[in-house]
C-alpha cells in the first residue's frame, strides 16, 4: 500500500508540473484548471489510504471547507477574485500553522531538523495569515488602502523578525521547555505580519499578494517536511516557486524592485511634489465619435479595470469586428497589471472570442502606437498615465504603461473625471489629442456599435 501510495504521489507531482506548464497559454490554461483539480484528487485518495487515520473529522473538515470554497467561488464577483485569492492564502498559512501546532503538541521530543521545520511553519504560517488579512482589507477596501508608515518601521521590524529567529534557536536547543515559547513566537509572528503589510500601498497589493502566496506555499512545504507528506513537499514548494516568479514578473511590469515594493511605501507622501495637470476636457458624444471611427485605418483598444466592471468586452469584440469588416486594422493592447490580477484582460478579450493574434504586449503596442489612428482605452486609468512617464513626483513614476497619448487620437471610455486605483490625476485626459466619451463603458461602446448599424 505505501508503495501504491508513493506512486500515487509521483503521479500528481507530475500533473501538477505539467498542469502549471499548461497555465502558461491562454489556449490551455482553463484545460490546466482542470487537470491540476484531477491530480489533487489523485494526492487526496492516496492520502487517505494511509492506515491509522480518522476520517470522521476529515470527512467534517471536508464536507465545511468544500461548502465554504464552493459558496465563495459561486459568489464572488470577477472583479473581487484578487481579494479571494488573497484571503484564501492566509487560509493556507493558517492551515500550515495549526499543523505545526499540533505535530509539537503531539510529540515535543523531535529531532532538530523537525523542530526546525516546526518553528518555520509556525512563523511563515503565521505572517502569511495575517498579512494576508490585512492585504485581503486593503483590496477590498474594509481598511484604508494608503500606506502605514511610521519612524523606525523597518529598524522595528527588523528586530522583531531578528528576536522571532533568536526564540528559534532556543526552541530547537530546548523543545521540551519551550511550548510557551513556540505560542509566544507564533502571537510575535502574527504581529509581524501586519507590520509587514501594512506600510504597502493599496496599489502594490497585486505584489504583495503573490508574494504572500509564495508564502504560503512555503508553509507548506515545511509542514509536509513535519508530517513526511512528498506531495505536500513538491505541491508547496511549487506554489512558492511560482508565487516569487509571478511576483517577479509583475514588479518588473510595473519597473520597481521588490525592495521598493515592500518597503517604498507607495501613495504616502512623495518626496517631490507631483506635477499641476493642466488642459481642457473635450468630451464627445458617441454619435460624433463615430466619424473619427470611421475614417481610421488602424483601431487599438486597451481595457483596464473598468471594461471588467462594465461586462463590456462582448460589445467591444463586436465593435472591434465591425472596424476590421469597414477594413481597419484592429488590435488589442494588454497591459501586464491592467484589471485587478494577473491576465485580468486576457481572460475577459478570450471569453469574448478576441482572437490570440489580435492581442498585443504592451512593447510592441508601444511601437505601433505613433502609426495607429484611434486608441480605445475601455475604463483603463493607471496603465494609461503619462505621469508615469514624465512626473518624477508621481507616485507611479518609472512603471511602464501603454502610450495612448502618443496615438493620433485617443477615446477615453469612463464614467467621470475620477482616478484610478493609484488614486492619482491622469494628464492624457487634458491632452489635446485627447476625447472623453463619459459614460458605462459597455453602453458607450453599445452605442458605437449602434451608430455603425445605422440603428
Ligand atoms: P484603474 O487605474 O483602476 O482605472 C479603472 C477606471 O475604470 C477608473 O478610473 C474608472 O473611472 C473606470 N471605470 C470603472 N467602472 C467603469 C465602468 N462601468 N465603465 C467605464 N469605466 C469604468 O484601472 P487600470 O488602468 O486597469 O489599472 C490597474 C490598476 O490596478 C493599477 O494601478 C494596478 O497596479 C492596480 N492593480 C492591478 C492588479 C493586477 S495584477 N492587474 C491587481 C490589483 C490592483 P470612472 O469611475 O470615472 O468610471
Amino acid at each position: 500500500m505505501e508503495q501504491f501510495i508513493n506512486i500515487s504521489y509521483i503521479v500528481a507531482s507530475i500533473i501538477f508540473i505539467y498542469g502549471l506548464k499548461m497555465l502558461g497559454r491562454q489556449e490551455t490554461a482553463r484545460r490546466a484548471n482542470l487537470f491540476s483539480a484531477a491530480g489533487m484528487l489523485i494526492a487526496i485518495v492516496a492520502t487517505l489510504l494511509i492506515k491509522g487515520l480518522s476520517y470522521q473529522w476529515i470527512i467534517i473538515g471536508m464536507l465545511i471547507g468544500s461548502a465554504i470554497g464552493a459558496y465563495a467561488a459561486y459568489a464572488v464577483k470577477m472583479t473581487s477574485m484578487p481579494e479571494m485569492v488573497g484571503l484564501f492564502n492566509g487560509f493556507g498559512g493558517l492551515a500550515s500553522l495549526l499543523v505545526g501546532l499540533a505535530e509539537y503538541h503531539l510529540h515535543q521530543d523531535r529531532p532538530a531538523e523537525t523542530l526546525i521545520s516546526i518553528y518555520l511553519t509556525v512563523l511563515i504560517g503565521s505572517v502569511t495569515f495575517s498579512g494576508s488579512l490585512i492585504a485581503w482589507g486593503k483590496l477590498s477596501e474594509k481598511i484604508s488602502g494608503k500606506p502605514v508608515l511610521f519612524r523606525g518601521q523597518k529598524l522595528f521590524n527588523g528586530i522583531l523578525l531578528g528576536g522571532i529567529l533568536a526564540m528559534g534557536i532556543w526552541f530547537t536547543l530546548y523543545p521540551l521547555e519551550s511550548y510557551l515559547l513556540l505560542v509566544v513566537a507564533a502571537v510575535l509572528s502574527l504581529i509581524l505580519g501586519v507590520l509587514l503589510v501594512i506600510p504597502i500601498g493599496g496599489a502594490d497589493m497585486p505584489v504583495v499578494i503573490s508574494l504572500l502566496n509564495s508564502y504560503s506555499g512555503l508553509a507548506a512545504a515545511m509542514a509536509g517536511f513535519i508530517i513526511q507528506n512528498n506531495v505536500l513537499i513538491v505541491a508547496g514548494c511549487l506554489v512558492g516557486t511560482s508565487g516569487l516568479i509571478l511576483t517577479q514578473i509583475m514588479c518588473k511590469a510595473m519597473n520597481r524592485s521588490l525592495a521598493n515594493v515592500l518597503f517604498g511605501g507607495m501613495g504616502a507622501t512623495a518626496g517631490v511634489a507631483s506635477a499641476q495637470v493642466a488642459g481642457d476636457v473635450k468630451a464627445l458624444p458617441a454619435a460624433d465619435a463615430y466619424y473619427i471611427l470611421e475614417a481610421a485605418r488602424s483601431v487599438m483598444f486597451v481595457p483596464g479595470y473598468g471594461m471588467a466592471v462594465a461586462q463590456a468586452q462582448h460589445a467591444v469584440r463586436e465593435l472591434g469586428k465591425i472596424l476590421e469588416e469597414k477594413g481597419a486594422e484592429v488590435t488589442y493592447a494588454v497591459h501586464p497589471v491592467a484589471g485587478r490580477m494577473p491576465g485580468h484582460m486576457n481572460v475577459l478579450l478570450a471569453e469574448a472570442d478576441v482572437p490570440y493574434e489580435q492581442l498585443i504586449e504592451m512593447e510592441s503596442a508601444n511601437s505601433m502606437m505613433p502609426s495607429v489612428d484611434v486608441a480605445i482605452v475601455i475604463g483603463a486609468n493607471d496603465v494609461v498615465n503619462p505621469a508615469a512617464r514624465e512626473d518624477k513626483g508621481s507616485p507611479i513614476y518609472g512603471m511602464p504603461i501603454i502610450n495612448v497619448d502618443q496615438a493620433r487620437t485617443c477615446f477615453v471610455l469612463k464614467r467621470s473625471m475620477a482616478s484610478g486605483f493609484a488614486g492619482i490625476e491622469n494628464p492624457l485626459f487634458f491632452c489635446d489629442n485627447t476625447r472623453m466619451l463619459f459614460g458605462d463603458a459597455k453602453t458607450m461602446v453599445q452605442s458605437l456599435v449602434n451608430e455603425f448599424k445605422g440603428s
